[in-house]
């Protein structure tokens, strides 16, 4: 007689157990859905800097730049790594850009910026024939 009452209660408890159980369980799939939204919103605005970012490097090796005519954009970085026994160095003719002097395995670099804009022609000043353009847009 007094078994039936305790079995409803415990029923009844753990029916209530099982709504808590769901009712909490069911705003969670609502704030995961939050980061996800924000992850999506944030890769467009990763995807332009990541392209802005190039280094472009030009090996200068047999009394050559190479490539001897290179197109940047505004803000990449153009490299000149020395990779010939003698002393190198790029000089723009219009003195927009200068390597300063790169002796063996030595690295310049010049970042492109809005004033480079253009065509510039330039040289090694201690081997006047070698010559090679770089175009920043
Ligand atoms: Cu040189």
């Amino acid at each position: 007689m007094s078994i039936r009452p305790a079995i409803s209660l415990l029923l009844l408890g753990s029916v209530m157990t099982w709504m808590l159980a769901c009712s909490s369980g069911t705003p969670t799939p609502a704030t995961q859905n939050t980061p996800a939204a924000a992850s999506t919103t944030e890769k467009p605005a990763t995807a332009p800097d990541a392209q802005q970012a190039t280094t472009h490097t030009i090996s200068i090796t047999g009394f050559k730049f190479q490539p001897s005519e290179l197109t940047v954009k505004v803000g990449d970085t153009v490299e000149w790594k020395n990779m010939d026994s003698m002393p190198h160095n790029a000089v723009a003719k219009d003195k927009s850009f200068d390597s300063g002097k790169l002796k063996t395995g030595m690295t310049g670099k010049f970042v492109a910026d809005e004033k480079a804009k253009g065509t510039h022609d330039y040289i090694c000043t201690y081997h006047p024939n070698m010559k090679a353009r770089l175009t920043v847009e």
